[in-house]
């Protein structure tokens, strides 16, 4: 399998989030993606290569002209409010419903405008890295609307979380939907399997109206888990959107029989869609030991979840999201990967 990768991600080097009124240390660091991009090297899985450069055109298909002009010149704006020592911009104000949003006057009140929470930093290097990984994943589904099989795009930061006019939970643009969208756009039915920890909320927002592109997600429970206030499981979709959005959030303590219990409803689900092809929003922060997250995936366990997919025989393109597990990304990631390919 073919990997796209981007050195871009390298800048992107969060220090903090503020969760439970403290800061504690960034867990979306670029030793994830050198973790990964590592154990493709040692198995090797296949060619690492370069993303081709892509114009704006496939990104405002699926975000705002006003989000993507933020990201672009929030840093700078940034460090002309505090000055150079202020390394991170991350927000302290929001405009809740009853104030407004378009008077936000000053760098951190438009910050609040912009991002949902207070865990995704915007650095010196961060826009440079977000569109370079929407560029990896544009690679990766030219690869796929080329005749490949598979393709998997090896993107930092991630993307699920980041909607049309939002970003936040360490995403900034959503590189699966402006994937799915371009391939949507080459005359292709893209449906999308999401099996991040965590609900794509911002996957689920950008396709929530479309009977076009179905969005299946498994994830904890928001009950209990981030994003909160999105991922349950009446949610399936709005007007002609309705019936294709499938959400399976799911218990504390999930382990793989309980897992792939839910994996198969949904991809009895994707089956009965027909898609041309396959995205899969690719996060192992499911696994045993992940450091904020409380499922029970083993490594094993993600060579099935590979043959699962391998299983619906599409085209299939993978996206790489979370995971924090630093040590064990790599045979985690590549696991899923390999059981596609049928290697183990
Ligand atoms: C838990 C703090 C939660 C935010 C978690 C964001 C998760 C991001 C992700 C992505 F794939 F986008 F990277 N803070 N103690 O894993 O879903
Ligand atoms: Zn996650």
């Amino acid at each position: 399998m073919k990997t796209f990768y981007s050195p871009a991600h390298l800048a992107h080097v969060p220090a903090e989030e503020f969760e439970a009124g403290r800061l504690t240390p960034a867990v979306e660091i670029p030793e994830r993606a050198e973790a990964v991009r590592a154990r493709i090297v040692e198995r090797k899985l296949g060619e690492i290569a370069a993303p081709a450069e892509f114009d704006n055109e496939a990104v405002l298909r699926v975000h705002d002209a006003e989000l993507v002009g933020f990201l672009g010149e929030a840093f700078e704006a940034w460090q002309a409010a505090y000055g150079s020592k202020a390394q991170s911009a991350l927000p302290s104000r929001w405009p809740a419903p009853g104030l407004s949003a378009r008077r936000a006057p000053d760098i951190e009140s438009r910050l609040g405008t912009f991002a949902f929470d207070a865990g995704t930093p915007i650095m010196k290097g961060t826009w440079q890295a977000a569109r370079a990984a929407a560029n990896v994943a544009l690679s990766a589904a030219e690869a796929i609307r080329a005749g490949e099989r598979s393709a998997f795009a090896l993107t930092r930061p991630p993307g699920h979380h980041a909607a049309g006019d939002v970003f936040g939970g360490f995403c900034y643009l959503n590189n699966i939907a402006i994937a799915a969208q371009y391939l949507r756009d080459a005359g292709l039915k893209p449906a999308i399997l999401d099996v991040d920890y965590h609900h794509g909320n911002g996957t689920q927002t950008i396709f929530y109206g479309r009977d076009d592109v179905l969005f299946c997600s498994l994830h904890a429970d928001p009950n209990y888990a981030f994003p909160h206030f999105l991922g349950f499981a009446d949610e399936r979709g709005l007007g002609k959107g309705e019936g294709f959005n499938l959400n399976l959030p799911l218990p504390a303590g999930t382990d793989w029989a309980r897992y792939s219990a839910a994996l198969g409803e949904a991809t009895a689900r994707l089956r009965a869609f027909a898609p041309d092809v396959l995205l899969v929003s690719l996060g192992l922060d499911t696994y045993i030991d992940d450091p904020i997250a409380r499922f029970r995936l083993k490594s094993d366990d993600y060579l099935r979840m590979g043959e699962a997919i391998a299983a619906l025989e599409l085209p299939t393109l993978f996206v790489f999201e979370g995971g924090y597990n630093v040590e064990m990304l790599g045979v985690n990631a590549v696991n899923v990967l390999e059981g596609f390919e049928g290697v183990h």
